[in-house]
């Protein structure tokens, strides 16, 4: 195996040296540092040359692990539908080989980071180097958005694009950065959350948290309950007609993620927020809570499970451990937030019992910060919301946080007054005040060491299609990517304006609809 790939690295070297020789071409005059590349790399150093990308280029993979030849196939299908070039991958017949573009399994020190890379644009080739698929799945990322949308013809017989020369030198902030999307108030098909799973996974983000349960709606079939989908799934907020992932979608969207490196975090929110889940099964409801019925307004707090039935844990033993089964990923998230019907002493009861059912289904727990208010165990996480106290509390139990300050990070509170869509309960958030504030230093008195990264909520109370979750979304999601992943001296809004203006071309190509906020000097043609 090994044997092999050295020999392919160095036939494909050869053919590159040699053609190369054969044919100088005037490439122009490029400078990589003013490439607009979100989120902005940690080390940029340009060499003002280009590597001209077209018919006679190939792309190779590091023969160790299949997993890179993915990325490389990835990279070919996107160049093919970003500029029409259908570039063969591990090939060596390819007779009109030119340049190629090397995707290289390294163990590098400067490697550390799983998601680390690094990318070298020379005249004739182009190297990224990672330690793992992920980092290489990243590094290809940067290289889509050096990838420009038109070619330059005159200089040779047949269309070539120009990539700046360079290296990039490149690892995330944060382990953790994701978007949440709320699947419940009102449902997004399969096709509609892939979207979405595409355009995170071009901003370099690893984690898409679906909110799979509330008050209106259930919306994963669970075989064991089959009335949770049947009578849970049927409606709502508005009053539509709801729906809801079979196993096989939900394991499909998973797939998705996972060839995109990134991670489905299933969410099924209790104690509260369960009004559909009782509406099916009416032994879950607490007396304290408002009697089930079907549920199409906006109205939160008043629904709770029965944290002192044993056959309430029997049910979620089976609800978590069917969804467990089917995600790969390390994390459940068991909601926890809104309790208001909810006695304390039942909340820190029932909170500690599904603690024990998500470990038991070798999975981490993730709650919103009221679950600080229980003994969790270090290993769970505390999803900061709106409580800072609740977060710091978790943070000295041992636990990590993940920040979504509602008033910076909910992307479903309208941008100002003229928003078509949206909810105003934590104020406006413009594009600016999204992307000017960081994560690290936003509560007081967390330490950076807790933090595990940032995620962007949209909850879906007012949008109920991609083109109303694409205008609360974007652009502000674009920012988060790059809150997560670039260093804080790189953070500047003056500099990131420009580079997200000129995110319109991919926008349009992939008809992303966005808020074109007066703030941005947008590209448009
Ligand atoms: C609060 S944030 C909620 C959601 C709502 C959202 C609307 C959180 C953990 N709970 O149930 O959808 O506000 O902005």
């Amino acid at each position: 195996m090994i044997y092999r790939s050295i020999l392919l690295f160095v036939a494909v070297l050869c053919i590159a040296a040699c053609q190369t020789e054969k044919k100088e071409i005037n490439l122009p005059k490029t400078d990589l540092a003013s490439a607009p590349l979100i989120p902005k790399p940690i080390k940029t150093i340009p060499t003002g040359s280009a590597f001209g990308l077209d018919a006679g280029t190939a792309i190779y993979t590091t023969t160790t692990d299949p997993e890179f030849e993915k990325v490389g196939q990835f990279l070919s299908d996107q160049i093919k539908s970003k500029i029409g070039l259908a570039l063969a991958v591990n090939n060596p017949s390819e007779a009109t080989l030119e340049r190629l573009i090397y995707i290289n399994q390294s163990d590098s020190v400067e490697l550390e980071s799983p998601e680390a890379y690094q990318l070298y644009i020379k005249k004739d080739s182009i190297l990224l180097n990672a330690k793992t698929a992920a980092g290489a799945f990243r590094g290809v990322q940067t290289l889509r958005q050096l990838i420009p949308e038109k070619s330059n013809d005159t200089l040779t017989d047949r269309p070539m694009w120009v990539i700046p020369s360079g290296k990039i030198i490149d690892a995330p902030k944060f382990g953790y950065r994701g978007s949440m999307l709320d699947v419940a108030r009102h449902f997004f098909t399969v096709e509609e959350v892939k979207k979405y799973i595409d355009a995170l996974a071009y901003y370099k983000f690893n984690t898409l948290h679906l909110h799979l349960s509330d008050d209106q709606g259930w919306r994963i079939e669970i075989k064991s309950w089959p009335k949770l989908t049947e009578v849970g799934g049927a409606s709502e907020v508005g009053g539509g007609e709801g729906g809801f992932y079979t196993q096989e979608q939900y394991k499909d969207i998973v797939a998705y993620a996972a060839d995109r490196h990134i991670t489905i975090v299933p969410e099924i929110d209790m104690p509260g927020h369960t009004n559909a889940a009782s509406l099916s099964y009416p032994f879950l409801h607490y007396a304290g809570a408002e009697t089930p019925r079907v549920r199409t307004d906006m109205k939160v707090g008043y629904s709770s499970f029965d944290a002192q039935k044993d056959t309430v844990y029997s049910f979620l033993d089976d609800v978590i451990g069917e969804i467990a089964d089917m995600s790969p990923g390390p994390y459940f998230h068991i909601g926890g937030d809104e309790s208001h019907v909810t006695k304390k002493s039942d909340y820190i009861l029932f909170v500690e019992k599904v603690e024990k059912i998500v470990q038991k289904h070798n999975k981490r727990m993730i709650g919103w910060n009221e679950i600080a208010q229980a003994d969790i165990d270090a290993s769970s996480i505390a999803h900061f919301w709106n409580e800072p106290e609740n977060a710091v509390k978790a943070a000295e139990n041992g636990s990590k946080i993940i920040m979504s300050p509602a008033k910076k990070t909910y992307l479903d509170m309208k941008y100002d007054s003229i928003s078509e869509y949206g909810l105003t309960w934590a104020g406006y958030i413009p594009v600016d005040v999204a992307y000017q504030w960081d994560p690290a230093t936003y509560v007081e008195g967390l330490p950076t060491e807790s933090i595990l990264g940032i995620e962007a909520p949209l909850w879906s109370e007012t949008i109920s299609n991609s083109t109303e979750l694409e205008y609360l979304a974007f652009p502000r999601v674009i920012g988060y990517a790059e809150l997560g992943w670039s260093p804080s001296e790189h953070l500047n809004w003056d500099d990131y304006k420009k580079r997200l203006a000129a995110q319109v071309p991919y926008l349009e190509a992939m008809q992303i609809n966005y808020y074109p906020t007066k703030l941005v000097d947008w590209k448009k043609e």
